[in-house]
């Protein structure tokens, strides 16, 4: 099967080519861990097809440059398993487009999964290179080669040194006790918990410890947050906030929008994300946010970079309804009210209250 064809079968598509599909809000509530074929898809090129002693270089900034195979890897290094909650700045864009269009894929609820990543800790590999003074990024390449409006280049991102070295960032070939699937990034990919999916480069070739950030342009001119009063077209990219750590967001998955349900009792469902960050209250209501229940929730309390789950049940009386989530984090914030609040032109970041719309009766 290819990896279009998995997509199909399991995921809502998005777009074939580059292959984007996202899962399916009841497949995002069934189990803590999305299983890999369930998992959202965001490629922006074709997928390569890479040989298992498909070679990573490391270089740059470091005494001792060299390359791995993911055999050579899992020799040198500690095995190390992080579980991880990955998403796209993208997520939810689509309720930013009923404010106004924007630019990017009409994500729903479901460009993100939570999964248990497999490899080496990043820090490990960069001490057995030796890291040099003046080191300050360390840039990824992948073997895709991407279009940023009109501009083609291998996929290239980075993160600061200081995040490169926490131990929960992975070079990793394996997802939920399995090996990665092309689609996904085999033979490794990077993870880095917390951040925008876009710095988890996938089908690396290159490590690269750097003075400064990388210029390739999915890290020089995208990925970055604006005001609502810029346009694409007026954007300084150096002046846009680099997307990195993820805030807090929360979304509704079961029922789903515009969905007919039996009145009575009815379970709300979905997930919130605080990264890093408990997500220390989670809020529904079902009268379009005049009164607020307390759902309850489910998380794992040793794996600080995982979701949270969450559900209530309620007695829905036969009629329109405008059910609203909203989360709280540890540190009292909560998500914005309203899209028209934090609308850019990318669709980057949206984390207003999610709001749908069921007939119960
Ligand atoms: N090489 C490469 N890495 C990439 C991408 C890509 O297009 N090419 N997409 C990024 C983005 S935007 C996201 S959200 C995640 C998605 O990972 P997944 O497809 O495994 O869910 O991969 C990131 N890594
Ligand atoms: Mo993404």
């Amino acid at each position: 099967m290819t990896a279009s064809d998995r997509a199909e079968q399991n995921l809502i598509l998005r777009c074939p080519e580059p292959l984007n599909a996202e899962t399916p809000p009841d497949k995002l509530i069934t189990s803590f861990l999305t299983p890999q074929a369930n998992f959202y898809i965001r490629s922006h090129g074709p997928t390569p097809e890479l040989a298992d002693d498909h070679r990573i270089a490391l270089d740059g900034l470091v005494d001792r440059p060299r390359s791995y195979t993911v055999a050579e890897l899992q020799t040198a290094f500690a095995t190390r398993t992080v579980t991880a909650t990955m998403q796209c700045a993208g997520n939810r864009r689509a309720h930013l487009q009923d404010v106004e269009k924007t630019s990017g894929d009409p994500w729903d609820v479901g460009a993100i999964g939570n999964a248990a990543w497999t490899g080496v800790a990043l820090c490990d590999v960069l001490a057995a290179a030796g890291i040099q003074d003046g080191a300050s990024f360390v840039g990824t390449t992948g073997a895709d080669d991407v279009d940023v409006d009109g501009e083609t280049a291998p996929f290239g991102a980075s993160i600061s040194i200081a995040k490169a070295l926490e131990p929960d960032v992975l070079i990793a070939w394996g997802m939920n006790g399995e090996v990665l699937a092309p689609e996904h990034g085999a033979p490794l990919r990077l993870v880095v918990p917390g951040y925008a999916g876009v710095r988890s480069a996938k089908w690396l070739t290159r490590i690269e410890v750097r003075d400064r950030p990388s210029d390739a342009p999915i890290q020089a001119k995208d990925y970055k947050l604006f005001p609502a009063s810029v346009a694409k077209e007026d954007a300084d990219w150096d002046r846009g906030l680099t997307i990195e750590e993820m805030p807090l967001n929360a979304a509704i998955c079961a029922p789903v929008d515009g969905a007919h349900i039996g009145a009575g009792a009815c379970e709300i469902a979905g997930y919130a994300v605080a990264f890093g960050r408990a997500v220390s209250r989670v809020e529904v209501s079902v009268n379009d946010g005049t009164d607020w229940l307390q759902a309850e929730l489910t998380s794992q309390p040793d794996s600080p970079w995982s979701w949270t789950q969450w559900h209530v049940t309620v007695d829905l009386s036969p009629g329109l309804h405008v059910l609203v989530v909203r989360a709280v984090d540890g540190a009292g914030q909560m998500q914005p009210e309203r899209p028209e609040a934090i609308w850019n032109f990318a669709g980057y970041l949206s984390t207003a209250w999610h709001r749908i719309t069921v007939t119960a009766g």
